[in-house]
């Protein structure tokens, strides 16, 4: 068992439970990518769903030995909900582990989009961040994304990956589906442009700032990574045309 392969077994087994799952397609060439280096290979998979409320659940799960671990996992709602991004960014390279979770507001400083969205989860935030240590500076651009219940952090123990973050990993799921179990469609049409204009914005940033990009042009080259990128990772901006209604 490689480290992130029980977060997505978990994921699996919790989605799967809860939601009408159905596959998301994946284009050829994305479902597995791998490459030898130095001389370890590096094997990236792609798994993804969609169900009625939620646009894409995906996971990309880099795998290169226990040095190169990553599971990223987003879940993008339909345009028609106003529903936070869920993000799990977890990472493992030479330098440590570096993990962060979050559901990302599309209205950061919308005091009624806080008050839907973050301030019902801030207990968990709290409860979590009592064993996991603030992981200090991240870059300011991003701020705006980032909710107040962002756990960030960079522990130092892989058992703290496997118990501590895996417990907060599995509670923030759970606590994401109960809003998606409740969520109604937005109706107005100003409503709808503001939730789509702001997944925009922040798939867009996404898009733009991957963290990942460096990494994945290395192994597999600018050309599968650019359209990895936009084709699967980050897609929306593509794909719009076909979710709307
Ligand atoms: N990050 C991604 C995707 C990845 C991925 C799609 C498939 O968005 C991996 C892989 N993240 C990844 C890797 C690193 C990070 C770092 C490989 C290490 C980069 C390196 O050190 O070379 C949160 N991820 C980071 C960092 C942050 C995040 C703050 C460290 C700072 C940095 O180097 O940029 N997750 C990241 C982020 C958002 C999020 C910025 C949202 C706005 O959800």
């Amino acid at each position: 068992m490689t480290l992130y392969e029980p977060f997505l077994e978990g994921a699996r087994e919790l989605l799967t439970r809860r939601l009408e799952l159905a596959p998301y397609p994946i284009a050829e060439g994305f479902e597995r990518k791998e490459a030898v280096v130095r001389g370890e290979a590096v094997v990236t998979t792609s798994t993804a769903w969609h169900s009625p409320k939620l646009r894409q659940i995906r996971a990309a799960h880099v795998q290169g030995g226990s040095a190169l671990q990553v599971l990223n996992f987003v879940i993008s709602p339909r345009l028609e909900y106003d529903l936070p991004f869920f993000g799990a960014d977890l990472v493992t390279l030479p330098g440590g582990h570096l993990i962060a979770l979050d559901m990302q507001p599309l209205f950061r400083d919308d005091p009624a989009y806080r008050a839907k969205y973050t301030e019902p989860i801030l207990p968990l935030f709290e409860a979590h961040r009592a064993h996991l240590e603030w992981g200090g500076d991240f870059p300011e651009e991003a701020r705006p994304f980032f909710s107040p219940a962002f756990l960030w952090t960079r522990p130092k123990e892989t058992s703290l990956v496997e118990t501590r973050v895996f417990a907060a990993f599995v509670d923030y799921l759970n606590a994401y589906l109960d809003f998606v179990e409740r969520a109604e469609p937005v109706v107005h049409p100003e409503g709808l442009a503001a939730v789509e204009q702001a997944q925009l914005r922040y798939l867009h940033y996404r898009a733009e700032k991957d963290p990942a990009r460096g990494m994945f042009r290395r192994f597999y080259g600018p050309q599968w990574t650019e359209e990895y990128i936009h084709g699967f990772l980050f897609d929306l901006e593509r794909r719009r045309e076909a979710f709307h209604r």
